[in-house]
């Protein structure tokens, strides 16, 4: 035996004996895993359709709303994965959100409102845009509740771009939904309250209070909503709520609900008029139906009123040219959702146990025919419920929302009371299954199930309560979406997944190969105007410029170096730091913080981004990269040198 027969041999003694102790182990089989478990074939069958083994993506990704977090979660299906949180109306660090001028351009000015910095958002319900009906995966829209206003991110690289505050609300919950081609984005107004702001006593909540639906027109060459080519209409001052656009022969039409139109606002202190008994007093309420193509030609015959420079169409022009019209709904209504074929609109009522379901052409032969059953205090037609009902469907206690199956007429909806969700045919207006979920479901999302064209195959309940469903981490619970698989008739129960950010309404569903984001910028990008950055470098043009009190880094950063290294300011100083990555790699991502200053910059490959701060405490400020980005990350470091007053390097003995 030669010398590396017998190594080879050696070799082999050593993998057999490393193979012969492993198996005396006992390398599990899935029964064992199962007994060792508490797993039963239901459970491995559930555990075998969500598990994706390394390097396999998911076939859909979720946009869900991140409630009180005024942020977007991002996360895959079946996986169930979290992959991303956008920073939307609150800063993310991470991503430098809020941090870097270029995105505080926009989070701050979307966040001030009468001198006040609003630091919280109560994101609802987030919207894709489609072409033709269907999701392009061009842009994403998310509305906040509490300060109405309307963001917009683009799908190219997952950022907030836009901010646009309502002009008129004060309260809002109707929005994001889009025209089935994404030329308006509609936001309705939720809690009444004098349009445009001020103050007007409750006395007169009936005559001054207001409610109102915008329709924020977007130019999606820019992917920016255009204010000035936006207008709202004034509704009676019940509660709006949910909204929906029409599609195919809806088309042009949109529907807003609304709940206590009993316009209650509280008890009788300080003389306030005892108004009628509370909300959901009354057996129905009232389903806006507006056509808003008219609408658009209203505002753009100039046929409006000026509120705080928004071109508001009033109820009176409203009634008078026939563009809104109500239809009773049954008590408290929540969701409105429109069939992926635009003929049919499912309305739920949280104290009724059915659905309803509306036919379009029934409202449309009512309209035409003249045909209402009287008017609301403001001089609204009332279209007879009965007229225009398709179907009432008895699905379970508290339904709210409605999605879409790729099925024709197959329809989800979340049994809010009940705790389950409901699988119906709402052609035939019959149950399929029902699901327990845990616990208080809102909303619910099948996959691209607000579609022309439903995807089919999944629906995740949202729930609002998790209660024992996962470890306890105190007092405040994580909520819970479920994953179903929803491919038969019959549905199971796959997946839990806790979403610890804040408490998420709606969600979105699509399909993972509809989005194509970028992996870098081209060269030196402002990724928030999507411009060339007019204080990007190349590499070895990096400077500094001072002026009186002013100093500004033209500076890189590239594997593994912070150009410049040293950066020599004084005590006062106005400082501003622009810094590109040189990187052109795939997640080659560095980061830039400044000890004790609020400096967090994400610099993608080809971003550059901006910090400005004032030097106001003379000191030695470390600097350095913030993402673990090669073995010489830790060497990606320099110094801000804040000098005294006064200092001269020929005082130093
Ligand atoms: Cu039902 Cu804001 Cu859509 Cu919450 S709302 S659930
Ligand atoms: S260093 S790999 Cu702080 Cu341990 Cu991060
Ligand atoms: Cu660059 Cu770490």
């Amino acid at each position: 035996m030669n010398r590396s027969m017998k190594l080879a041999s050696l070799l082999a003694t050593v993998s057999f004996g490393v193979l012969t102790a492993s198996q005396a182990m006992g390398a599990e089989s899935l029964q064992d895993v199962m007994k060792r478990r508490g797993l039963n074939e239901k459970d491995v069958l559930a555990a075998a359709k969500t598990y994706t083994p390394t390097g396999k993506r998911d076939e859909f990704l979720v946009f869900s709303s991140g409630g009180q977090s005024g942020q977007v979660i991002v996360y895959g299906i079946p996986s169930m994965r979290i992959l991303k949180y956008i920073g939307v109306f609150t800063p993310e660090p991470w991503q430098g959100y809020g941090y870097d001028d270029e995105s505080k351009k926009i989070l701050d000015e979307g966040s001030n409102i009468d001198g006040r910095q609003v630091k919280f958002g109560d994101t609802h319900h987030p919207a894709l845009s489609e072409t033709n009906g269907d999701y392009d995966g061009q842009y994403l829209f998310i509305n906040d509740k509490n300060f109405p206003r309307l963001a917009v991110i683009d799908l190219k690289d997952f950022e907030t771009k836009q901010i646009v505050k309502n002009p008129i609300m004060m309260s809002e919950h109707g929005g994001a939904f889009v025209s089935p081609n994404t030329d308006y984005i509609i936001e309705a107004s939720q809690y009444a309250a004098p349009l445009g702001g001020g103050f007007v006593p409750l006395e007169q909540f009936n005559e001054k209070y207001r409610g109102a639906v915008t329709y924020w027109k977007f130019n999606r060459e820019k992917g920016r909503i255009e204010p000035e080519n936006s207008f709202s209409l004034e509704l009676p001052p019940y509660s709006q709520d949910l909204s929906d656009f029409g599609k195919g022969p809806s088309d042009g039409w949109s529907f807003t609900n609304s709940f206590c139109s009993e316009r209650y606002v509280g008890g009788i202190e300080s003389g306030r008029p005892p108004f009628e008994a509370g909300c959901s007093a009354k057996d129905t309420d009232f389903l806006h139906v507006v056509n808003w193509k008219k609408g658009e030609e209203l505002f753009k015959a100039g046929k409006t009123k000026q509120i705080n420079g928004h071109a508001v169409i009033e109820m009176a022009t409203a009634i008078k040219e026939g563009m809104l019209f109500l239809i009773p709904e049954p008590k408290s209504p929540h969701g409105v959702d429109v069939t992926p074929d635009g003929k049919l609109l499912t309305v739920s009522g949280k104290l009724d146990s059915h659905v309803t379901v509306y036919s379009f052409e029934k409202i449309q032969a009512a309209i035409k025919a003249g045909k209402f059953s009287g008017k609301d205090e403001y001089g609204v037609p009332i279209i007879d419920m009965k007229d225009v009902i398709h179907k009432q469907v008895e699905l379970g206690l508290g339904p709210l929302h409605t999605q879409y199956d790729a099925k024709p007429c197959v329809a989800y909806t979340s049994l809010y009371v009940d705790s389950m969700l409901a699988k119906w045919d709402f052609c035939e207006g019959k149950v399929i299954d029902k699901i327990s979920i845990h616990y208080n479901i809102g909303h619910l999302m099948a996959m691209e199930g607000d579609t022309a064209h439903p995807a089919g195959k999944y629906v995740v309940a949202l729930n609002k309560l998790a209660i024992d469903r996962f470890n306890p981490v105190g007092p405040l619970h994580p909520q819970n979406h479920q994953l179903i698989d929803a491919s038969n008739d019959k549905m199971q129960l796959l997946y839990d997944m806790p979403l610890p950010l804040g408490e998420p309404h709606y969600a979105v569903a699509i399909a993972a190969d509809k989005l194509k984001p970028h992996v870098r910028y081209p060269h030196g990008t402002d990724s928030r105007t999507e411009e060339k950055h007019p204080a990007s470098v190349r590499a070895g043009k990096e400077r500094i410029e001072r002026t009186p009190g002013k100093v500004e880094v033209f500076g890189s950063v590239i594997r593994s170096h912070i150009t410049p290294e040293i950066m020599e300011v004084t005590e006062g100083d106005e400082v501003t730091v622009h810094l590109t990555n040189l990187e052109r790699a795939e997640d080659e991502t560095h980061g830039f913080a400044i000890s004790k200053h609020n400096v967090n910059l994400s610099l993608e490959p080809g971003k550059t981004a901006s910090a400005s701060f004032k030097a106001n405490k003379a000191g030695v400020y470390p600097y350095y990269c913030t993402e673990f980005c090669s073995a010489l990350h830790l060497e990606m470091q320099g110094y801000l040198i804040v000098q005294p007053a006064g200092y001269k390097a020929t005082d130093v003995k």
